[in-house]
């Protein structure tokens, strides 16, 4: 065809979406729930795929946290495509020069690269926090500019505080009960590239990290090799950012805007000079009872 797809979806749900806590970079896996929303994905995108002549992806991209890829682990088994994922640093110059091997889809891989620039926006000091509890703390009106308005941004959080374990009964706080993994650890590839890392961000940030990946990566190798299309697993802010940069939302307009876990939406370009033509929800009716309640989580007590 002429055009280039993007498919895009959120990850299926998550351990601490289905506990009603904000997750941010924390590692949390997917619940069954979550591995049964990316199987009905894929067998979207399969559908999509058969209905349209279309061939399967012909990369994959996911974040570095867990939730994304075990997504996108779920989905290739399922297309009967074997996954072959690869961390690339997220380094802006080394971006330009990313490659993958084609001899790997002819042999029925995928090639998957995650990057740390489609992670979910860093929630700060409000990962591991549960949504009742902080919308108590700081209020209706507060709670939705921080999770929705463009520049709305979580207080930082304390890394060091991660370190510390929790303490039980006692009356003061020491620790977090959720924390991310050691970033030296688990970031060793963007620290060896001196990466930037977060303890905090806006949405604002999030489309400035994720620009150079897109624009770099994904919409370069389209078209350098004429691919037909790609699947990215995000998250809701990674997700929220691309459709704010390719359909160029405004910063009132993406306040909006809500992301379903698992329901792949097909943005669509032209394959000559890949200017943005449409998007759509290949399960439109879910995206928006779904994308409905992600909007209402934390005001009701249980979701
Ligand atoms: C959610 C988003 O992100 O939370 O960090 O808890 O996509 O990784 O599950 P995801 C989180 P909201 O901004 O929708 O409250």
């Amino acid at each position: 065809g002429n055009t280039f797809k993007l498919f895009v979806l959120r990850h299926g749900q998550s351990e601490l979406n289905h506990e009603n806590i904000f997750c941010g970079w924390i590692d949390a896996k997917l619940t069954d729930k979550g591995k049964q929303q990316a199987r009905n994905s894929a067998q979207l995108i399969q559908q999509y795929c058969n209905d349209n002549n279309e061939p399967l992806p012909q990369v994959g991209y996911t974040s570095r946290l867990v939730r994304t890829q075990q997504t996108m682990d779920v989905i290739t088994d399922e297309l009967n495509l074997k996954g072959e994922s690869q961390v690339i640093s997220g380094d802006v110059h080394a971006l330009k020069k990313i490659e993958f091997d084609d001899q790997l889809l002819q042999q029925g891989q995928l090639p998957v690269m995650q990057t740390w620039r489609l992670n979910e926006r860093h929630y700060g000091a409000w990962q591991g926090q549960r949504k009742p509890n902080v919308l108590k703390e700081v209020g209706d009106e507060e709670y939705m500019r921080i999770r929705r308005d463009y520049r709305g941004k979580p207080p930082l959080v304390d890394l060091s505080l991660e370190m510390i374990q929790p303490q039980e009964n006692g009356n003061s706080t020491t620790g977090y009960e959720f924390k991310e993994p050691n970033r030296s650890e688990k970031y060793a590839a963007e620290d060896a590239a001196g990466e930037t890392l977060p303890i905090s961000e806006s949405l604002a940030e999030v489309v400035t990290r994720i620009r150079p990946f897109l624009d770099g990566v994904v919409l370069r190798l389209a078209k350098e090799k004429q691919l037909d299309s790609c699947l990215i697993v995000g998250h809701g802010s990674s997700v929220r950012s691309l459709l704010k940069i390719i359909e160029d939302i405004s910063d009132e307009e993406i306040k909006n805007i809500d992301i379903p876990n698992g329901i792949p939406l097909v943005i669509e370009f032209d394959k000559t000079d890949l200017h943005f033509i449409k998007s759509f929800y290949l399960d439109p009716e879910s995206a928006k009872i779904n994308a409905a309640k992600v909007r209402k989580e934390g005001f009701e007590k249980n979701p």
